[in-house]
């Protein structure tokens, strides 16, 4: 982009410098594992560093370099980084902040590998973790350690979308000068920009609403322009989870509708809540745009709108959850969300199925709760499937 906008539906379009000689409107798919050198010595140069330039994809590729500089406009980031998916990203960052003996404090409430990397990290590594709710100053500054090296937290959470308060965890990280690690997926950029709140990393699934069609897994994570190359030239080239050019291609084309689709998402999970929350056989509805919700004043302060993700309890048994999502017809039975489909799935045996009973219940992911990715199509389709199912 020539000028860049301080429009974000704008900048989803244009954001980032297309490298093409041939006017091309799309950005080229970069299709290719190296680069050629014109002498050995400029082979030299690029690998000192001292000149710059593509060696190899794994350590960069044009495509893939247009979306890093997207995301990193999106997110008010100085820089940003893909990686071949949303764990990808993840472990990247937690492996380059941290060394055995440290310590990770992270929300309590994660997607379910994410639960299972600290675990693993924990137990081959001796790099330990804890669990806050993060909704109390006390709690959070009680349970730091000389050893804190982030704080790690995901808002919304998954599967329960409870919210954490950026600005709260952010003003203590500051005191203690300890970096903030959010994990954005459920909001997408457009919803909340973790960075613009004082915290220092965002990560995304990219799979999910910045992708948007469910065709694609990806990671992308924005920070300091520093941070972003000691992941790049460490957890990044070195464990090697990176982004093919067409991923890249194809998430560039998932944000240039971001915005339209998620006011769409927004709206369809509003209609929705407001009817699921009067159904005789609904229990509770967790939806941070539910005016009655407790973290209804944190989504006012920190998201433009609620997000496009319900969870929900129905009336009954682990079976009860079970058979109500067999009956569906129109919404699919399947794990990932953002995606233009309606998705539903059952957390406690399925996304969180690797997190232990007891830490899933202190969670909040009961046998009887259903999360659903409100899709793109008429609400008026998804209430009346739901509506059937529920009835059943
Ligand atoms: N972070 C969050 C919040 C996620 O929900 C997921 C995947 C990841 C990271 C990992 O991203 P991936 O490697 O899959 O791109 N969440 C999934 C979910 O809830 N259902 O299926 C995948």
């Amino acid at each position: 982009m020539s000028k860049e906008s301080k429009y974000f539906d704008t900048i989803a379009i244009h954001g980032g410098k297309i490298t093409s000689d041939n006017g091309s409107l799309v950005p080229p798919i970069y299709q290719t594992s190296t680069f050629t050198f014109d002498t050995a010595e400029q082979g030299e140069a690029r690998f000192a560093g001292s000149e710059e330039g593509y060696i190899y994809s794994r350590l960069g590729n044009p495509t893939v370099k247009l979306l890093e500089e997207r995301i990193a406009l999106l997110e008010g980031g100085e820089a940003g980084l893909s990686f071949g998916s949303g764990m990808a990203a993840v472990s990247a960052v937690l492996f380059a902040l941290t060394k055995s003996g440290d310590h990770i404090l992270c929300s309590k409430g994660l997607y379910g590998c994410t639960f299972g990397l600290l675990q693993m990290m924990e137990e081959k590594y001796n790099i330990i973790h804890d669990f806050s709710s993060m909704d109390e100053e006390e709690d959070i500054v009680s349970k730091l350690t000389p050893s804190t090296k982030l704080i790690y937290i995901e808002t919304p959470i998954n599967p329960t979308m409870k919210l954490i308060d950026l600005q709260l965890v952010v003003k203590i990280a500051r005191q203690y000068k300890i970096p903030v690690v959010v994990d954005n997926t459920f909001s997408s950029p457009y919803l909340q920009q973790p960075i613009k709140e004082g915290c220092d990393v965002v990560i995304h699934s990219a799979t999910k609403y910045i992708g948007g069609h469910g065709d694609v897994i990806a990671g992308l994570v924005v920070g300091r322009e520093d941070f972003i190359q000691q992941v790049a030239m460490t957890t990044k080239k070195d464990i090697g989870g990176v982004m093919s050019p067409f991923d890249a291609w194809l998430l560039l084309r998932g944000l240039k509708t971001l915005p339209v689709r998620m006011d769409r998402h927004c709206d369809n999970a509003e209609k929705i809540t407001s009817l699921l929350i009067k159904h005789k056989n609904v229990e509770n509805v967790f939806y941070p745009g539910d005016v009655e919700s407790p973290a209804y004043e944190i989504m006012k302060k920190q998201m433009k709108k609620a997000g496009g993700i319900i969870s929900f309890t129905i009336k009954g048994t682990k079976k009860d959850a079970q058979n109500f999502l067999n009956r569906l017809k129109l919404i699919k039975i399947a794990v990932s969300l953002g995606d233009a489909e309606t998705l539903i799935q059952h957390p406690a045996t399925m996304t969180h199925a690797v997190v232990p009973e007891d830490e899933r219940l202190k969670m909040g992911i009961t046998d009887n709760l259903i999360r659903l990715s409100v899709g793109l199509e008429a609400w008026e389709d998804i209430w009346e499937d739901l509506n059937q199912a529920l009835d059943g």
